[in-house]
């Protein structure tokens, strides 16, 4: 069978495995064909794809570049070195760790090197757009620290500095976190390190979300400001699947080193840690920020069209990626919601708004991002179609010739972007 995407350096004359790559192939032409609103999710470059593809997923390296456990390490260490060196220049940081697996990986990675076990941390409440890793019960971080939680005030469904620093003198954490998953407004961390330093605790700035807009200069860095900037690595800043720190405390750098390993990992993921240098790269690239505008730019004209047939946006609208979009004026649940947009190819997920009435299972709104969709050239007019078909879509659920339509016009405008054939 003939793949139709090649993801090897040097790809096999045939592919022999037919059932896997029948399941590869069909979610090729499932993400052509759907435009893609998940906010967590992109669509890499094909040599990002390319370096994951490659012998360097054969080698060991347990450590860190000049200090392995294992022989053979020559070539791997100028892999690892180049994405760190990169790292560090993206976002003007001293020190850089490239080899957490994945967010909540680096987020482990970081409270070890930060807190001891069952000392107190504070972090956004999940049900206000945090994330696990900051604290939910059944999470790591809810198990081994003691978190309490800030949330976003209820009048206008935005972060109040003050409240969040009431909160902070209160509890007395040993590290504040900040960053969100689902949280649509600038987040000020000039204000958090102010409180962190009131209160005797470490900055950690979770900014997986938001990582491609800082690193493209539509938002404000955190780096400054933070003892330690997690992040993922495949969200806005459009690498592949994984994790990575940043620090600029020399001291933090070696805990944090000891910490993803031996601490939480064993051997890194050098394929990995190749595509991840490749994405800096392309981040660092004059392009990038181009593309960061444009996703901010897309994400304000979707939210205003929505809220101007009739949904409503969490907090009146966004600054960043990604919108709360709250679907009971609709009469519906999120959960409908996410159902009814995905049958015309329009891929989200239900999200709880901010003091949500409904269970995280039903949910009463949807969270929409603008990464992936901006990365395939959609631009403001195609936000404002996109905007006018879910409105279709969601205020007439029960109407088949309207989905019907929608569907065919999606699959149209798919086509008309191809992502990568
Ligand atoms: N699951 C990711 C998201 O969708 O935001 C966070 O890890």
């Amino acid at each position: 069978m003939q793949t139709p995407i090649v993801t090897a350096a040097t790809p096999p004359a045939r592919f022999t495995d037919d059932a896997l790559w029948a399941a590869v192939k069909a979610e090729a032409q499932r993400q052509e064909a759907q435009l893609e609103l998940i906010a967590s999710e992109n669509h890499t470059s094909r040599e990002v794809m390319a370096a994951m593809g490659t012998v360097l997923t054969n080698k060991y390296a347990e450590g860190y570049p000049g200090k392995r456990y294992y022989g053979g390490c020559e070539h791997v260490d100028v892999v690892e070195d180049i994405a760190r060196d990169r790292a560090k220049q993206l976002f003007k940081a001293a020190h850089a760790n490239v080899q957490a697996h994945s967010g909540t990986q680096a987020n482990i990675g970081a409270l070890m090197a930060l807190a001891k076990p069952h000392d107190r941390v504070l972090a956004m409440s999940l049900d206000h757009g945090g994330h696990l890793s900051h604290g939910h019960p059944k999470n790591f971080s809810g198990v081994f620290y003691e978190f309490a939680s800030y949330g976003v005030e209820q009048h206008d469904e935005r972060l109040d500095m003050n409240r969040v620093r009431e909160k902070a003198l209160e509890f007395k954490p040993a590290v504040i976190m900040a960053g969100a998953s689902a949280y649509s407004r600038m987040i000020d961390f000039a204000a958090f390190g102010a409180i962190a330093k009131e209160v005797g605790a470490k900055l950690l700035v979770d900014q997986a979300h938001i990582a491609g807009l800082v690193a493209g200069g539509c938002h404000a860095s955190p780096v400054p400001h933070a003892d330690v900037v997690t992040m993922t690595t495949h969200k806005t800043l459009r690498g592949p699947r994984g994790g990575m720190i940043v620090c600029n405390d020399e001291n933090i750098a070696k805990s944090i080193n000891s910490a993803i390993f031996p601490g939480g990992q064993g051997g890194p993921f050098m394929h990995v840690i190749a595509a991840k240098a490749i994405a800096l790269r392309e981040a660092l690239a004059p392009e990038f920020s181009v593309y960061a505008r444009q996703v901010v730019k897309n994400a304000a004209a979707l939210a205003e069209t929505l809220a101007a047939r009739g949904l409503r946006i969490v907090s009146g609208g966004t600054d960043n990626h990604l919108m709360l979009v709250d679907v009971t004026p609709m009469k519906l649940t999120g959960k409908d919601a996410e159902n009814l947009l995905h049958a015309v190819d329009l891929t989200c997920n239900k999200n709880l708004i901010p003091y949500d009435q409904n269970p995280p299972t039903k949910a009463s709104g949807v969270r929409l991002g603008t990464a992936a969709i901006t990365t395939r050239g959609l631009r403001e007019n195609h936000m404002r179609t996109l905007g006018n078909w879910i409105a279709d879509v969601l205020s007439q659920p029960a109407n088949a010739s309207v989905a019907e339509r929608v569907k065919k016009e999606v699959a149209e405008l798919a086509r008309a972007f191809p992502i990568y054939t």
